[in-house]
């Protein structure tokens, strides 16, 4: 009797440790939501992510890292995300604004290239916790062609696990939809 107990026990404390990570990545709320890695030629904005407050909380991101690879990137004091607000983070943010001059809810330049091939993506917070993680790839299950065909990848809905390539599309627009609703999005 005392076995399974113990047994149970340690499934238990496995659980926790799993419902753990995911719990506090939901918890601090932002998603990365989508992806540019590589743009088609005749609409280069150079790389650049999105990230979006899905959470009923205003979610202060200054001193956030955003991490790739080789690289960090420090996001700026006073960077504040109220609920279902978007911001992109941008590779050079003179080329963003010159291929999106409408999009005004981006901070930059961090700086560095996401690469072609896939990269694993991450998101900490000022304590250094882990928010959110996405090792992004350019083969199935992934969509293929955000690699350099024109569109990004999009996050089809905020509240599925964006570490799967079957939660992501291609957008239906060219260049994406950097700072707004996915246009993949269901809702
Ligand atoms: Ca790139
Ligand atoms: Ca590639
Ligand atoms: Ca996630
Ligand atoms: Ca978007």
């Amino acid at each position: 009797m005392k076995k399974i107990f113990l047994i149970l026990f340690l499934l238990g404390c496995e659980n926790t440790i799993t419902d753990n990570s995911s719990d506090s990545a939901i918890s601090d709320g932002i998603v990365i939501n989508e992806i540019n890695y590589n743009s088609s030629s005749d609409l280069d904005s150079e790389d650049w992510i999105e990230l979006y407050n899905p959470t009923n909380q205003t979610i202060d991101l200054s001193m956030w890292e955003f991490h790739g690879d080789d690289d960090v990137f420090i996001i700026p004091e006073n960077t504040i995300l109220l609920p279902n607000q978007y911001v992109v983070l941008c590779e050079n943010s003179s080329l963003f604004s010159e291929i999106f001059p409408s999009v005004n809810n981006f901070i930059g330049d961090f700086g560095f290239g996401l690469k072609g091939g896939g990269e694993l993506l991450r998101l900490f917070d000022s304590s250094d916790l882990m928010v959110d993680e996405v090792e992004y790839d350019d083969i199935t299950p992934w969509p293929i062609a955000p690699d350099g065909q024109g569109p990004t990848l999009e996050l089809m809905d905020p509240f599925l696990d964006n570490a799967l390539g079957n939660s992501w599309e291609a957008s239906n627009i060219n260049g994406g939809t950097p700072g707004g609703m996915n246009s993949v999005s269901n809702e």
